[in-house]
């Protein structure tokens, strides 16, 4: 049985100053894989670190939708355009989910917008990038799902319930988007040399910012290592990227397309590829919201919350009549 009372006449848990029965039971339940559920006991710091990583998540899957609704009105068919449309559609419901699973441990929606309208809460660094031919769709498709799907893969596993759950259903989705995206560069690889150029040049965009996708090295992550702890996090940010670049390499092989990268190579020790260092001055400025397109999402987005004002209030009148006729 878990409680939040706090009895003072108990032993407290020193790096927390939480009840250590409950500490200890939490980090038992926690190793042994159990699920944490909204109703449990759980240490401050780890519902603080839930809500910055589901919330944020959440903000990524919403700021996700404009790099592509960008070409929804100038894709090449008819049937490329449906499944766009499909497609940004589920990064708008993937969010949904998200801030309803931040909500379970006590966040307000109102409070997640507004952070991320202040530009206090983050979204991923991948998103302030533009979208400048349809090469990009495709390359968003394959790499940037791609790295989503290699990171929310483990998170299936992660020690929230409600987070766990969720994965469930968007890994599913996002492994679609993966081959549709795949599919769009398959068929620029496929076509005339000016479809292979564009196909080259959206890869040489989109690889780096792929890469940095997956958070700061390990030994610069201040997050990582009590969220592993935590098991919020089931693999580290490198151990990740390191997957990720394994796993894509023979899908550019495939495509006829050039990984752009000289140093990378395959290390037969390591059965892993070596590849070249990252630059990750350009992914703190971004972090920082100097993204080439930074101003241009926050903006957007807060546009579409204004406009969208009178269906919450259109929501919120219809929710009080019904609840005033179900008391009369
Ligand atoms: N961008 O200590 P760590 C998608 C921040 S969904 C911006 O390593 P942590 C679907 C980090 O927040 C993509 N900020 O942090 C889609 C922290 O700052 P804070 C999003 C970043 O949390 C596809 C600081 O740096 N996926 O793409 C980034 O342990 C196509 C230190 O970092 C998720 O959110 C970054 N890339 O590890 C949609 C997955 N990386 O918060 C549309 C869930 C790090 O302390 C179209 N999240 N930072 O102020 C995670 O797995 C983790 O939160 C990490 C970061 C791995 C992203």
């Amino acid at each position: 049985m878990y409680t939040t009372e706090l009895d003072k006449s108990r032993p407290v848990d020193l790096q927390t100053g939480e009840p250590k029965d409950l500490v200890d039971a939490f980090e038992a339940r926690v190793a042994a894989d159990e699920f944490i559920e909204p109703k449990d006991w759980m240490p401050e710091a780890y519902r603080k670190t839930l809500i910055r990583q589901i919330s944020q998540h959440a903000h990524s899957e919403i700021i996700g939708m404009y790099p592509e609704g960008n070409w929804i009105t100038r894709a090449p068919s008819l049937q490329r355009k449906a499944i766009l449309l499909a497609k940004v559609q589920d990064e708008g419901g993937h969010g949904l989910y998200l801030y309803c699973a931040a909500e379970t441990l006590g966040a307000s929606r109102d409070e997640m917008v507004d952070a991320l309208h202040s530009g206090k809460a983050k979204y991923s660094t991948i998103f302030n990038y533009p979208t400048l031919t349809w090469a990009d769709i495709g390359a968003i498709g394959w790499l940037v799902d791609g790295a989503a799907i290699m990171n929310q893969v483990p998170l299936q596993r992660t020690s929230y319930g409600p987070y766990a759950r969720a994965m469930v259903r968007v890994c599913k989705e996002e492994s679609f988007h993966q081959r549709q995206g795949y599919s769009i560069m398959l068929a620029l690889a496929e076509g005339t040399d000016a479809q292979r150029r564009m196909a080259q040049d959206a890869l040489n965009r989109w690889w780096w910012p792929s890469l940095m996708m997956f958070g700061p090295p390990d030994d610069a992550s201040p997050n990582t290592e009590r969220s592993m702890r935590w098991r919020i996090k089931r693999e580290t940010n490198d151990e990740l990227r390191q997957k990720f670049v394994d796993a894509t390499v023979p899908q550019a092989e495939l495509l006829g397309l050039s990984i752009p990268d000289p140093d990378l190579t395959w290390n037969e020790t390591r059965g892993a590829y070596d590849f070249g260092d990252i630059d990750w001055s350009e992914f703190y400025a971004v972090v920082k919201g100097e993204g080439m397109c930074a101003k241009e999402r926050i903006t957007a987005r807060k546009k579409a919350w204004d406009d969208g004002a009178w269906v919450r209030e259109a929501a919120d009148a219809y929710e009080a009549k019904k609840q005033a006729r179900n008391v009369a």
